[in-house]
């Protein structure tokens, strides 16, 4: 099925237009030289009503993604909020949906600067499933290792920089992998190609700092605070590779990854081979707080119709 059969409406530059007349022209400034930024949000359907998880927090990254690469929006927080809900309804889906929000310069313009060269807003919205197997996946250790800060602000949920995560995807499915987990520049475990990775090392969750090179992930928020409330301390500190091959459990996540067990790394089984106690417990925690089955946790929804 085409994208557009599924798609009705796409959000650009302010107005709802048809999918098919979504379209920029191939010789697009962003295009050539990746130069944009980015967002992947989901929205769960619960009982009788579609809840946007975190849509506050995927908005302001956004906006900061922006700041940081220097691309200027025309559009406020509120109004990028509003367009995502504007657009979910246009199309009324009443299931589990992804929201794509995207800026990036649409002109056509062959030199490298963006100075002067429109820059395009929009949002696409698809009905989305499980992006990994639930059951667990297997990675390996990429060859290619996550991209610098100080060679391409990382923080920065930039389009240019999933170039480094597509040829590490490559490499591990050329292989026989699921997923690549990449090393930063100084060999430290930094994340996986669209997910920030967990280990769990004597009962703690560890993940790697911020200074891993990592993207600063909002499921990995939702995690460390998810796994508070049950008791289960997070360390954020480096994490050398050979740690993955003696961690009790790993599991990876993401918007799109959810919480997804890490059942084998480089040919080595990761604990015993199954999901672990904790990553069982939390991905279930998690799968309940997404849907708004944890009160607590109703802070981070919100409801589109
Ligand atoms: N690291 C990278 C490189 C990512 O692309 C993502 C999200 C994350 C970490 C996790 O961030 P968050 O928890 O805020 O989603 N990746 C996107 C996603 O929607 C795109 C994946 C195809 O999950």
């Amino acid at each position: 099925m085409s994208f557009c059969e599924k798609v009705r409406y796409v959000w650009l530059d302010g107005a709802l237009v048809s999918c098919e007349k979504a379209v920029v022209h191939v010789q697009a400034h962003g295009l050539h030289y990746g130069y944009g930024v980015f967002e992947g949000i989901r929205a769960y359907w619960s009982e009788s009503n579609l809840y946007v998880f975190r849509l506050r927090d995927h908005m302001v990254r956004f906006l900061n993604s922006a700041k940081i690469i220097g691309l200027n929006l025309s559009f406020s927080l509120r109004e990028l909020e509003e367009a995502v809900l504007e657009t979910i309804r246009a199309n009324e889906f009443k299931e589990d949906i992804y929201v794509r929000p995207i800026a990036f310069t649409s002109e056509p313009r062959i030199g490298l600067s963006p100075l002067g060269v429109k820059v395009s807003v929009a949002i696409t919205i698809t009905p989305f499933g499980k992006y990994h197997k639930p059951e667990g996946i297997r990675v390996k250790t990429s060859s290619w290792r996550r991209v610098p800060g100080f060679s391409i602000p990382v923080m920065a949920k930039a389009t240019g920089i999933y170039l480094n995560s597509i040829i590490a995807l490559l490499e591990a499915k050329r292989e026989g992998y699921d997923d690549a987990i990449l090393l930063d520049w100084r060999g430290n475990v930094s994340e996986a190609t669209g997910a920030n990775v967990m280990i769990v090392r004597r009962g703690k969750i560890v993940t790697p700092p911020l200074s891993a090179s990592i993207l600063e992930g909002i499921t990995r928020d939702t995690v460390i605070e998810i796994a508070r409330g049950l008791g289960v301390e997070t360390l954020e500190r480096n994490i050398p590779r050979e740690e993955l091959y003696v961690a009790d459990e790993i599991f990876l996540v993401g918007t799109a990854a959810e919480v997804t067990p890490v059942l084998e790394v480089d040919g080595k089984p990761v604990g015993d081979g199954k999901p672990g106690p904790v990553t069982s417990m939390i991905r279930e925690a998690y799968l309940k707080v997404v849907r708004g089955l944890d009160e607590r946790y109703a802070k981070w929804l919100t409801p589109v119709y």
